[in-house]
């Protein structure tokens, strides 16, 4: 592990005591697991997905799938138009979102949080190739993005082994102590938001994760400061899960009833090769408060990426350039005009 990482703390010991979970939880803002969910599962998850990954043209053809050889003529990320349609196929995959529905989630997350939850609809895969390093998702806390609840929770799982040089994620523990929500800006990388966690006094930056296997899980609150770490190898695939889950009764945003954006699906284009029908529409079944999606958190990162590229940031340039690809309909004129201005084609 290299120096700047520490080691997770592991909870195993505690598994079966809830108040000690919470209270580990409260304190250090994650909890993470070995082995929570038999490995085998794991595997065969990834069997499925990484099969499908191939059948979209992303693997080195002929090779092992579950070895994740990517062909790196082929790096799409998310906002890229490429990645939507590759990534769209695997989101269809059944198991997927029934991972986010395992007992052994649920049951540690309920002690966790001593209360009845609801994993939200929203389930996240992510597929990240190697040495794409400046689109790695960047630090911030969930809550700019799924909002809802400060008590939400997130699971964020390796679908095989992780270790470092693949990019896991890693936490600041304590930094959800900071009890609100911090300002975040502009990002190349997923979810394009940033925030620099040096800012703020009351957080030490001091950030901790491990080299994950298959079965371990990490959870965290929704403002825990977080990354993902590049992923450095030659040539193998990243994926996992991030799925997150909210108490029974709490708000949720309107967006994650919807499957993940970067899908681009709608659920009756997911549901149709289900096996089951017990996970279409479950949430139906809740009567959780639904609240606006705020904008807010975007729509100030959409000034300051207007700014930036004027002054000729390389990161903001390119994330004009890729809206402008990806649906030229939608841009506005003054978008055009910066990318006119700086001779950029697009
Ligand atoms: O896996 C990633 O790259 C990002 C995951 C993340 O930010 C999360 O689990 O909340
Ligand atoms: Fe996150």
């Amino acid at each position: 592990m290299s120096v700047d990482l520490k080691e997770f703390r592991v909870s195993n010991d505690a598994m079966n005591d809830p108040e000690e979970l919470q209270r580990r939880i409260d304190d250090e803002g994650y909890l993470f697991f070995k082995r929570l969910v038999d490995p085998d599962r794991l595997w065969e998850l990834r069997r499925e997905m990484m099969s499908m990954i191939q059948q979209v043209g992303w693997l080195v053809a002929g090779t092992d799938p579950m070895d994740g050889i990517a062909d790196i003529n082929m790096r799409y990320t998310e906002g890229d138009n490429e990645y939507s349609a590759g990534y769209a196929e695997v989101y269809k995959i059944e198991n997927f979102h029934r991972s986010g529905h395992w007992p052994e989630y649920l049951e540690i997350i309920e002690k966790m949080v001593g209360a009845p939850i609801m994993p939200h609809p929203q389930k996240i895969a992510r597929i990240w190739f190697p040495k794409y390093t400046e689109h790695t998702t960047p630090k911030h806390q969930d809550f700019v993005h799924f909002q809802g609840s400060f008590d939400n929770i997130t699971c964020w799982a390796p679908i095989g082994d992780c270790p470092i040089e693949l990019g896991g994620l890693a936490v600041i523990p304590e930094s959800h102590k900071v009890n609100r929500v911090l300002d975040h800006h502009f990002s190349l990388g997923a979810g394009g938001l940033i925030v620099d966690e040096t800012e703020h006094e009351d957080i030490n930056p001091v950030w901790y994760s491990t080299d994950y296997e298959a079965g371990d899980a990490l959870f965290f609150p929704a403002l825990t400061i977080h990354q993902a770490l590049p992923n450095y190898t030659e040539d193998k695939l990243r994926l996992s899960l991030d799925n997150r889950y909210m108490i029974v009764g709490d708000k949720v945003a309107e967006h994650l009833l919807t499957p993940h954006e970067p899908s681009q699906l709608t659920w009756d284009d997911i549901y149709p090769g289900w096996q089951s029908d017990d996970l279409k529409y479950y949430w139906k079944d809740y009567d959780n408060p639904v609240v606006e999606r705020d904008l807010s958190y975007g729509d100030k990162a959409r000034v300051e990426v207007l700014e930036l590229a004027r002054e000729g940031n390389e990161h903001a340039i390119y994330a004009l350039k890729r809206g402008a690809k990806n649906s030229p309909e939608t841009v506005e004129p003054e978008v055009w005009a910066i990318l006119d201005e700086l001779g950029v084609k697009v």
